[in-house]
């Protein structure tokens, strides 16, 4: 029998202390639409505080953090990963529970967590300015030096991954974090911060202000002193933020999700193909900013991959996280409808619905779901084509040749991810270089999630780095020394 699930406490982590606020807020288990636990609801006043107290550890007034040296930074952060390797099970059925992906899933999240802290552990103190050749009386170096105080926004589909991939890296360059997680999911985060105080990272380092958007998260992205702002949600949210950290001359990295192409030849190995075709799209019930949602294929071996594709879509089955189905639910009833009305939408317009999954046979009711399926015959420039459906649905385009596929994928405003599955060579690389997108996958896609390869977007899918050094070096600025020695 699994033990029943303890769930983190309902309070903001400010200044190294739990603490209530006036209002929380309920949290809904994806997968039968029920309340589980609650959280805290932060406002301006909770976040003013949490900013205060990261403000003040990184000047040195409070706790530690300010002293320790790099490879402190690093042996706690190196420590902290295998504490979340010990926390693993109940960290995933956090996860599981609060987002409805798949226990699978949701293990494999937990694991790239964990991989974050040591990335970003082992890189701690390897992190390093330059010296610059000069006039002969000068000599000049580079100073990398943490920001300061980050603000770090951060959505629900992937809470867990994206707090390491985010505090890891702030922490490894000695800057102090204020996280705005999601109120669709953040328990797995709440734990997490949990995890980091009982393993004595410095009180002010870490804070946690969870609540709504457009209260904690609005309060603290025009707050005036913090140094730098880390977002990670829709563009149209993505413009507010920005827009209120300019108002100080906040620097932003923008991660906003995606419209990205999977690109098929009449060339490609078909078997090596499909999995992917269809993970990239079934993962996190499509609810992934790098989701391979469109397929452009070959129109001399369409029929074939239509054909294999709408097999496995047939076959796949939706159910709760903890059943580790294929597919799990929506995140809310918000998106589910949001979808759904984009697909009777469809439907209106003659897209044909090629096939689809069915939900597992005694499936409890009551959850977010929506059946992964394949979209085809779609208009040029129809919406499905441009927007982020943010569900499980892929849509197919036939093209004549390599040109054709070129222009189709880059018909997007936004640009995170492509695959191309091709074995000619020279094609490959002619597209890698030709798309216009952050990251490009031949013959694989999403190389495992490659916490170690620099993520992010052109255009509407944002800007600036994370993941991997990049990522690290993105929460560092460089300052100059030119020091003239006569
Ligand atoms: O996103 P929001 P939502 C996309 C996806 C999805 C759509 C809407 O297409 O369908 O966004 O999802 C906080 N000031 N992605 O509404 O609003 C919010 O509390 C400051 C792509 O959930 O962008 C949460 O913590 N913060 C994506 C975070 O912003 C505000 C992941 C993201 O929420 C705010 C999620 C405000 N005014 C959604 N309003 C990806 N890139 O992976 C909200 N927030």
């Amino acid at each position: 029998m699994t033990e029943p699930l303890e769930y983190p406490r309902p309070q903001a982590l400010i200044g190294g202390e739990w603490v209530t606020t006036p209002h929380t807020l309920e949290v809904e288990t994806p997968s039968r639409g029920e309340v589980i636990t609650r959280i805290a609801r932060c406002q301006a006043a909770e976040v003013g505080a949490a900013v205060q107290a990261a403000r003040q550890a990184f000047s040195g007034e409070l706790g530690e953090w300010a002293s320790w040296t790099a490879r402190r930074r690093s042996e706690w952060l190196l420590g902290f990963a295998a504490t979340i390797e010990a926390d693993h099970e109940r960290l995933a059925r956090l996860e599981c529970a609060d987002t409805g992906k798949p226990m699978t899933q949701a293990r494999g999240d937990i694991t790239a967590c964990a991989r974050y802290f040591r990335f970003y552990g082992g890189a701690a103190d390897k992190l390093h300015g330059e010296t610059i050749p000069f006039e002969n009386d000068f000599a000049v170096m580079t100073l990398r030096e943490p920001y300061g105080v980050c603000a770090q926004i951060i959505p629900w589909n992937y809470p867990a991954q994206i707090f390491g991939r985010c505090v890891a890296a702030a922490l490894a360059a000695g800057n102090t974090v204020v996280l705005k997680p999601a109120e669709d999911a953040c328990l797995s985060v709440l734990r997490l911060a949990e995890l980091a105080v009982e393993q004595g990272l410095p009180a002010g380092a870490l804070n946690l202000v969870p609540g709504l958007g457009h209260e904690a998260g609005a309060a603290l992205s025009a707050h005036p002193d913090i140094d730098h702002l880390s977002f990670t949600g829709s563009p149209e949210t993505g413009t507010l933020v920005t827009q209120a950290a300019a108002e100080h001359h906040v620097p932003v990295t923008m991660e906003l999700g995606g419209k990205s192409p999977q690109l098929v030849f009449d060339d490609a190995d078909l078997d090596a193909a499909l999995p992917f075709l269809v993970r990239g799209i079934i993962q996190n019930a499509g609810q992934t900013c790098s989701a391979g949602s469109r397929l452009l294929v070959q129109r001399s071996v369409a029929d074939r991959v239509l054909e294999r594709l709408a097999e496995r879509f047939s076959a796949l089955r939706c159910d709760v996280g903890e059943a580790d189905a294929d597919c799990g639910p929506l995140i809310n009833a918000r998106q589910k409808a949001k979808l759904e009305a984009r697909l009777e939408a469809a439907a209106r317009d003659g897209i044909r619905t090629l096939a689809q999954g069915q939900m597992a046979e005694r499936a409890p009711a009551g959850g977010h779901f929506v059946m992964p399926r394949v979209l085809t015959d779609i208009p040029a420039g129809h919406e499905v084509l441009r927007e982020e459906l943010f569900g499980p649905v892929l849509a197919v385009q036939v093209f004549e040749d390599e040109a054709e596929a070129l222009a189709l994928a880059n018909a997007t405003d936004f640009g995170l991810c492509a695959g191309i599955w091709t074995r000619d060579g020279g094609r490959q690389l002619r597209l890698a270089k030709g798309i216009r997108s952050g990251q490009v996958f031949v013959n694989n896609y999403g190389a495992a999630g490659g916490i170690e390869l620099p993520f992010g977007g052109v255009g509407r899918s944002g800007h600036g780095r994370e993941k991997g050094f990049e990522g690290l070096r993105s929460y560092t600025r460089i300052k100059t020394v030119a020091l003239h020695h006569g």
